[in-house]
């Protein structure tokens, strides 16, 4: 091989490589996130027909469940454009798990304070779970834009301080 040549293979080299590294690299990604970290599209025990949210458990009843000791549930409906409940309160040092559906368009519910950050939609329930360790006020709004009065679109969660 001409010393010309060798130049050339590795060049072709250090295409070839990376460009098999990275499908491989991705493909691992996706096995560690499906299979280890557990993140996948929901099943069908997450949907429901957003025209029967009224009748449909858990949305029947929409508000705040004690479900253990300082575990709560936090069911929440998001219409245009409110939330139901608009309003929650835990003590201090809750675990609270928010169970949440849309009743018409796709909104948002955006908890910067406690890392809450997922989307509402119809026909599909979205469940997440924060812990509260300081007491306070942490606002929380639909961050998908959902129509005229998208920005009045708030609500909060009320820590309260053990006494
Ligand atoms: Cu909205």
């Amino acid at each position: 091989m001409a010393k010309n040549d060798t130049t050339l293979y590795l060049y072709e080299l250090a295409w070839i490589l990376p460009s098999v590294a990275l499908p491989v690299g991705m493909l691992a990604a996706l096995l560690v996130t499906a299979f280890g970290a557990h993140i996948h599209l929901p099943g069908q025990a997450a949907t429901l027909d957003p025209a029967h949210i009224d009748t449909t458990s858990p949305f029947d009843q929409p508000g705040l469940v004690e479900v253990g000791v300082g575990r709560y549930e936090a069911r929440i409906i998001a219409g245009i454009w409110f939330f139901n409940p608009p309003e929650i309160r835990v003590p201090e040092g809750s675990e609270v798990t928010f169970v949440g559906t849309s009743r018409d368009v796709i909104h948002g519910l955006f908890l910067p304070d406690a890392d809450v950050n997922v989307m509402l939609i119809p026909g599909q329930v979205t469940r997440i779970t924060t812990r509260f360790p300081k007491a306070g006020e942490y606002t929380f709004i639909c961050h998908e834009y959902c129509g005229l009065a998208h920005h009045t679109m708030a609500g909060k969660v009320i820590v309260e301080p053990l006494e």
